[in-house]
């Protein structure tokens, strides 16, 4: 079992805000909010990165962004706008390494990032 933040908050070894939970995956409050919302979306299964991902994760890699979409639906940000961020990489600021899909939205949101 991988060691990382994501897979102990998964165990509920550590607490975080959850918002949403099936099976296949997670969705928690950011410990450092970019905006109003920002809410990470991850599979419990364990994925480093979106670069790891095979063709036997096309099913989950799916159901982590409708998951998003319905989180989204529940924060009141469906009809304002949201983004859905994967940092894969050091040049992208990846800084845990555990797939994980940023929900950023309640805010307007500049284009493109830093
Ligand atoms: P990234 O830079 O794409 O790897 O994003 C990792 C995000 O994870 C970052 O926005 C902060 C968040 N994060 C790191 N540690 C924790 C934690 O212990 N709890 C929560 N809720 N979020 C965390």
């Amino acid at each position: 079992m991988a060691d990382t933040i994501f897979a102990k908050i998964i165990a509920k070894q550590i607490p975080a805000t959850i918002v949403y939970e099936d099976e296949q995956a997670l969705a928690f409050r950011d410990i450092g909010p970019k905006a109003p919302v920002h809410i990470l979306v991850i599979p419990k299964k364990e994925i480093a990165r979106i670069a790891d991902a095979t063709a036997a994760d096309e099913a989950l890699l799916g159901r982590l962004l409708t998951v998003a979409n319905e989180v989204a639906r529940n924060e009141g940000i469906d009809k304002s706008g949201y983004r859905l961020v994967i940092n894969n990489g050091k040049d992208a600021g990846e800084s845990v390494p555990h797939l994980h899909v940023h929900l950023l939205g309640g805010r307007a949101l500049t284009w493109p990032p830093g």
